[in-house]
């Protein structure tokens, strides 16, 4: 690829944050904020990103190429004033121009607050995707929700997690674009009509009484790294058909616009933190519906009007790539708009819409399955259920086409059934390609969870690996390792981390080694002193750093991590000479806020950790700490500073992790299940250099198919099993109230409120994780060892680029050319 560097004029550039501090705040910078200095240097940026954005748009224009819309209702963006400098390949030359004007770079990009639209894994895939199809020059939308309030930022009291409200758009946005041109009326609820033309006897539909929104996008640039190409996340904010007028005569307007006010002002108010769980919200549904019908009334409005207003060969420049089932109605909103609207018959129609549609599957836990009771979903969306009973219909004749009298098929199936409408069935039906994001993961939809749609449609269902961008978590978030590697290899791996194996070369050279294991005690330096700033702790960069920061799920198992980490500390304390290598364990992760199991978990691990921290007699051998609130911006500085990478899931739980790839560009050693992309990490790798523990997915799922295993047996026959259980509820680590733990200990022994006891096989797992982590603690001691295997990690982290990742998508799926942007 041709890198572009653009001119860089570091006089103009100070001279535009000088300005900008005093156009938007009648300041000059000695006078202004930190929040006000942010945002006069990120308008200037934005500067040097518009001529790209407008030019990359004119490009479109031009030669018309096919878009993928990436349809989500995540984002999670994370902060974008160092990601743009980097892209622009500007950040040095920024840097310097800052030092100048008295600024710290570091200081300033940490006022920016992290756009946070998203969850976790899919939220940040999916900003990942977009920061590679600008890389690669791919004509590409996102298309989200302008959320009010996004992931809720969490503090610890007392160690119990607290939820308060995102603001993120209190000092406003810098580089979002308000795109009032592009409004767009969304309507909900109200009844159909059928009205008859006379003439041609077509039956038309109509929506009536219903109560609308208006959609407004807001512009976010996405930036290739050192292209010109700017793409755009759009994501749509929600307004007042009018504005309420407190005046009005007619009483029946008078309540109507109250309801359409509080419509457009709770649909985008918040971002729901369930992550895995569904929930069955009608706010949530509305979300969907809002988004997808805005975002397809504009893709095929953009589409007509660049083809004289003719629809009929839309697939061959639009494809809508569903991130999960959350935007599935986008199915039903085309053949709506393609039939209601431009007056195409249902086969003209259906031909277009499943050559457009295409799902990705993140996900395997039953509980994260989105059905909507019919009740609700022909309420909010009348017209849209019509056309889902439809679709139903027909797929429920070619069931039967296939499979004569097997009623057993039409029950699993169907897409509605059971008085609800069942999301992934109809992306399954309508989709031209389904797909798993992990190998492992997709042979477990093939063979387990979709097996039958599989059966019926093979040809539709393919897999793609998860990926991450190095730009933003090895570049902007490694600096160190960063440059080490230039240094080495050149800076290739940039665009192409294939290259990155050439460092397989120097993982027995001892300078090197030492090197790399040097800029990793930076990085733990530069943690430990963050963990100092925020948590109060000090903990020894001479420790191993062994870190678990994910989401807060049962399947993801904190617990298994936290109970051994108990067990390690009655082993030191019955034994002082126990040898072993001091460990910081480090946890980050965010509970649902009505997830009482989760939320438990957190409040034992910081209670063990006060336990643990303050008892002088085992000399700091263990620390353990909680980081409070993290999140992407944070999360660069973890993968940076880490030794270990915790990835412990319940094997075939996991679809991927993405994570586990973070730490792995990182130079860290995975101490994992052979779960996700786990698999194909230590395919990369070598077994010798993962250590690898734990029950294998054909056994938990042949357990699973017997009705689980008695975890009693565990706990009666295994001593220090049995204690670290005790100590749940016996009050040693929740000395006010003993009965704190209790829910925790009842899910690992007790058959519960319909769920056997420990579903998740933590006790089962138990014994092998013990012994995985002697394991880290016997390599850890060999420092050449070590400094291998941790070097090696980096070296083979090639496969796991999310810019690998969406040459698959473009290539077997979307189908997209390249646009290269001249300037
Ligand atoms: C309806 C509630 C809900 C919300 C979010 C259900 C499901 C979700 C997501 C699909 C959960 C999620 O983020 N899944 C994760 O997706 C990542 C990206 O593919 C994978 O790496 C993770 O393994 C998977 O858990």
């Amino acid at each position: 690829m041709a890198i572009h560097k653009a001119r860089f004029d570091k006089e103009e550039f100070k001279k535009a944050v000088v300005g900008n501090c005093k156009s938007l705040y009648r300041k000059t910078l000695d006078e202004a904020s930190q929040q006000q200095r942010f945002q006069s240097v990120a308008y200037a940026v934005k500067d040097l990103i518009m001529d790209k954005w407008i030019a990359t748009h004119k490009q479109y224009d031009k030669e018309d190429p096919k878009v993928v819309y990436y349809m989500s209702m995540e984002f999670l963006m994370g902060r974008a004033l160092g990601n743009n400098m980097i892209n622009l390949m500007q950040y040095k030359e920024i840097k310097k121009a800052l030092d100048e004007l008295g600024l710290d770079v570091d200081e300033i990009e940490d006022q920016e607050p992290d756009p946070a639209l998203g969850n976790g894994g899919l939220g940040r895939l999916a900003a990942c995707f977009l920061d590679s199809l600008a890389t690669l020059e791919y004509p590409s939308y996102g298309c989200g929700i302008r959320y009010r309030y996004g992931m809720f930022k969490q503090e610890i009291k007392d160690g119990y997690q607290i939820e308060t409200p995102d603001d993120w758009l209190r000092e406003g946005y810098p580089f979002e674009i308000k795109r009032s041109e592009y409004r767009y009326e969304v309507k909900f609820g109200g009844y159909v009509k059928v009205v008859k033309d006379e003439k041609t006897g077509r039956e038309n539909f109509v929506q009536e009484d219903y109560r609308s929104v208006i959609a407004v996008p807001y512009d976010l640039p996405i930036l290739g790294y050192g292209n010109n190409t700017v793409n755009s996340l759009r994501i749509w904010d929600a307004e007042p058909v009018v504005t309420f007028n407190l005046n009005s005569f007619d009483k029946g307007d008078y309540q109507k616009a109250i309801e359409e006010e509080n419509l457009a002002k709770n649909i985008v108010e918040v971002l729901y933190p369930n992550d895995n769980h569904y929930a069955g919200k009608e706010l949530r549904l509305k979300q969907q519906y809002f988004f997808v019908s805005a975002s397809v009334q504009r893709a095929v409005d953009r589409y007509k009007n660049m083809h004289n207003g003719d629809v009929s060969k839309l697939y061959e420049k639009v494809t809508f790539q569903l991130n999960d089932t959350h935007p599935t109605v986008t199915v039903a909103e085309l053949m709506r708009i393609l039939m209601d609207e431009n007056g195409l018959d249902w086969d003209q129609a259906w031909d277009i819409t499943s050559k457009t549609v295409a799902y990705t599957n993140h996900t395997i836990m039953a509980e994260a399955l989105e059905k909507w009771p019919i009740e609700l979903f022909s309420r909010l969306l009348p017209r849209i259920y019509q056309i889902v009973e439809e679709i139903n219909r027909r797929f429920v004749e070619e069931i039967k086409a296939k499979y004569p009298g097997d009623q057993e098929k039409i029950r699993k199936m169907a897409i509605i059934y059971d008085g609800q409408v069942k999301m992934a069935h109809l992306a399954i039906c309508a989709g031209y390609s389904v797909n798993g994001v992990a190998k492992l993961h997709t042979e477990i939809l093939k063979k387990q969870e979709l097996k039958d749609f599989y059966e019926m449609m093979p040809e539709k269902f393919n897999n793609k690996t998860n990926g991450i961008t190095q730009r933003r978590f090895l570049l902007h978030g490694n600096p160190l390792l960063a440059e080490w590697i230039t240094d080495k290899i050149g800076d290739g791996w940039i665009t192409d981390l294939k290259q990155i194996d050439k460092l397989s070369l120097y993982v027995d050279d001892k300078k090197a080694q030492q090197e790399f294991m040097n800029i990793k005690y930076k990085n733990k330096v530069r943690l430990a002193e963050y963990i100092k700033k925020y948590n109060g702790i000090d903990v020894d960069p001479n420790s191993i750093f062994d870190v678990q920061v994910k989401r807060l799920h049962e399947y993801k198992r904190q617990l298994l991590n936290i109970l051994h980490v108990m067990y390690l500390y009655n082993k030191l304390k019955s034994d002082p000479t126990f040898d072993m290598e001091p460990r910081t364990f480090i946890f980050g992760a965010k509970a649902a806020a009505g997830y009482r199991i989760a939320k438990q978990t957190i409040k034992l691990i910081n209670n063990v950790a006060n336990v643990i921290n303050n008892d002088a007699s085992i000399s700091g051998k263990i620390k353990v700490v909680f980081i409070e609130n993290y999140r992407v911006s944070n999360g660069e500085i973890i993968f940076a500073a880490a030794d270990v990478s915790e990835q412990i899931s319940t094997a075939s739980k996991e679809a991927s992790g993405t994570g586990n790839m973070k730490f792995m560009l990182n130079g860290a050693i995975t101490l994992g299940t052979m779960d996700g992309a786990n698999v194909e990490i230590v395919q990369e790798v070598g077994e010798e250099n993962a250590v690898i523990f734990g029950l294998s997915s054909d056994e938990v799922i042949k357990y699973e198919n017997e009705g689980g295993y008695d975890p009693m047996e565990i706990f009666n026959e295994d001593q220090d099993v049995r204690e670290v259980l005790m100590e749940l509820i016996n009050g040693k680590y929740s000395e006010n109230d003993p009965e704190e733990f209790r829910d925790i200990y009842n899910s690992l022994l007790n058959f519960q409120d319909g769920r056997r006891a420990d579903i998740y096989f933590i006790l089962k797992d138990f014994k092998s994780y013990a012994k995985a982590q002697e394991e880290i603690d016997k390599r850890y001691k060999d420092k050449a060892g070590w400094a291998k295997t941790v070097m090696l990690n980096t070296a083979k982290s090639g496969k796991f680029s999310s810019d690998r990742t969406i040459e698959e998508y473009v290539k077997d799926i979307w189908k997209l050319e390249k646009v290269h942007v001249e300037m």
